[in-house]
């Protein structure tokens, strides 16, 4: 059995969420963190987070997950957006095609303002609305593959895969941590230094330094 980390050793990751407006950003974190959904949010102005604690293995760890606004006019400087971020939530509303064909300028914008990769979920929000789909699951799956990005399908209005969302990514996070820590002593010093430290685990590309 792997060593116990020593007490009061604590996990804090920050997690940013985007995607274009309406796709349903602020409902997904609010379903997430408060059980909560609104019918009739208003567009984000800004940036919001909020933090959850998640129980993974027996662990206590802290998800700060942040949320901007999908309209370019209402968001925050972005470099301060991304700053430490180890994790990212790239959503998509499954009735939009427009969303979907945007997700790569978000990868983009992930990739310009994060010096590493990160574990990194493509979202398929608003899975409810099947009778109104215009962007298919294998399409969802295959742009996935494509950018090494984890998917899933969510509904923020009937609470389908949102917890499994979050805490795919969170799990990600901190099982690549752990691993780094306790195999490898260099992992304070390659933070301090902001070095790449990428993982492929499966399809998926993390690590733990993002800033610029
Ligand atoms: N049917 C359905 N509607 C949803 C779902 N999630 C969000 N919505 C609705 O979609 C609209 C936009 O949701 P928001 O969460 O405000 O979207 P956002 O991505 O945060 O938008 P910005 O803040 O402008 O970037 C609201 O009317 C929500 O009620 C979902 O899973 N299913
Ligand atoms: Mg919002």
């Amino acid at each position: 059995m792997a060593e116990e980390p020593e007490t009061g050793e604590e996990y804090l990751f920050k997690i940013v969420v985007i995607g274009d407006s309406a796709v349903g950003k602020s409902n997904l974190l609010s379903r997430f963190a408060r059980d909560e959904f609104d019918a009739h949010s208003k567009a984000t102005i800004g940036v919001e987070f909020q933090t959850q604690v998640v129980d993974i293995d027996g662990k206590e760890v802290k998800a700060q997950v942040w949320d901007t606004a999908g309209q370019e006019r209402f968001r925050a400087v972005t470099s301060a957006y991304y700053r430490g971020a180890v994790g990212a939530l790239i959503v998509y509303d499954i009735s939009r095609r427009t969303t979907f064909e945007s997700i790569k300028r978000w990868l983009g914008e992930l990739n310009t303002h994060c010096d590493t990769a990160m574990a990194t979920m493509l979202v398929g929000n608003k899975s409810d609305l099947e009778n109104i789909r215009e962007v298919s699951v294998e399409e969802g799956k295959s742009l996935a593959e494509e950018e090494e990005l984890f998917f899933i399908e969510t509904s923020a209005l009937d609470s389908t895969n949102v917890t499994t969302a979050f805490e795919t990514v969170i799990r990600a996070i901190y099982d690549n941590v752990r691993r780094k820590v306790l195999n490898s002593d260099s992992y304070k010093s390659e933070v301090s230094l902001n070095r790449v430290s990428l993982v492929k685990d499966g399809n998926t590309k993390q690590s733990y330094c993002c800033s610029k």
